[in-house]
């Protein structure tokens, strides 16, 4: 059965692959799975029809005929647990690279989106430049810090490419608008090979389309909600 995704009508990011359907994409795409995308505007995200599907009346949402998910992570989680191509056969390497999904997820989004949400709400204040920055900068590259001296030269984090390095490479974009990713070489080039796979150049190619149909140039501004 072909699974459903949903998708924003008109992404706030413009097309960047930035919002989270382009996980679950990146994935499909992946695996080889072929999939439908319905996309949703805003006010739709809100209403009753998609809140059976998405309590948080968020996207990506995934159905597979009665079946539904929604977490992007989770979705993830399960392509590549019914897929052969993103998580290792054995239980243990399996689980290590499952270690990676939560640790892109729980610990190294949470100050990324942190930072990334200060200017919709801090900005006004006064010790927004010189305190607040600089102690969200440094909560991130305390983590960067930690995943480059992991990562070494590795190619990817734990042997092959797996779902973790997939959630991983998605997490480290989100600091594409700031200066911080290009203190870490090894790590701007780990997200580069991430980006230079086929999978997920497809993928953000289908995403990107989506936002040029859409677009009669004007776009939403993200929002502190649209994390
Ligand atoms: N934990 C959930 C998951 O991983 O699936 C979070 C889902 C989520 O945050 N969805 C966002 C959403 O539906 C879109 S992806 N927001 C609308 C709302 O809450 O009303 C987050 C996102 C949106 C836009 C950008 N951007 O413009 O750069 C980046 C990320």
């Amino acid at each position: 059965m072909t699974p459903t995704i949903t998708a924003f009508e008109q992404s706030p990011d413009r097309g960047r692959g930035q919002a989270r359907d382009m996980r679950v994409r990146w994935a499909l795409e992946e695996v080889g799975q072929p999939y439908d995308v319905r996309l949703v505007s805003f006010r739709e995200m809100k209403e009753p029809a998609h809140r059976a599907l998405h309590p948080f009346g968020q996207i990506p949402t995934y159905e597979e005929g009665d079946f539904v998910l929604f977490e992007s992570g989770a979705i993830v989680f399960h392509i590549a647990g019914k897929h052969a191509g993103l998580l290792p056969d054995d239980v243990n390497a399996r689980s290590r690279a499952t270690t990676w999904m939560f640790a892109a997820l729980n610990t190294i989004e949470p100050p990324i989106v942190e930072r990334e949400q200060a200017p919709y709400v801090e900005r006004d204040e006064a010790w927004y430049n010189d305190e607040r920055l600089t102690f969200l900068d440094g909560r991130i590259r305390a983590r960067l810090d930690e995943l480059s001296v992991r990562l070494g030269g590795a190619e990817w984090l734990d042997g092959a490419f797996s779902a973790g390095d997939l959630l991983m490479v998605m997490v480290l974009r989100r600091l594409d608008g700031s200066s911080l990713l290009k203190e870490y070489p090894s790590l701007s080039s780990y997200v580069a090979r991430g980006e230079e796979r086929p999978a997920y150049k497809r993928a953000f190619d289908a995403q990107l389309a989506v936002f040029t149909a859409a677009s009669s140039g004007s776009s939403k501004r993200m929002s502190p909600s649209c994390v």
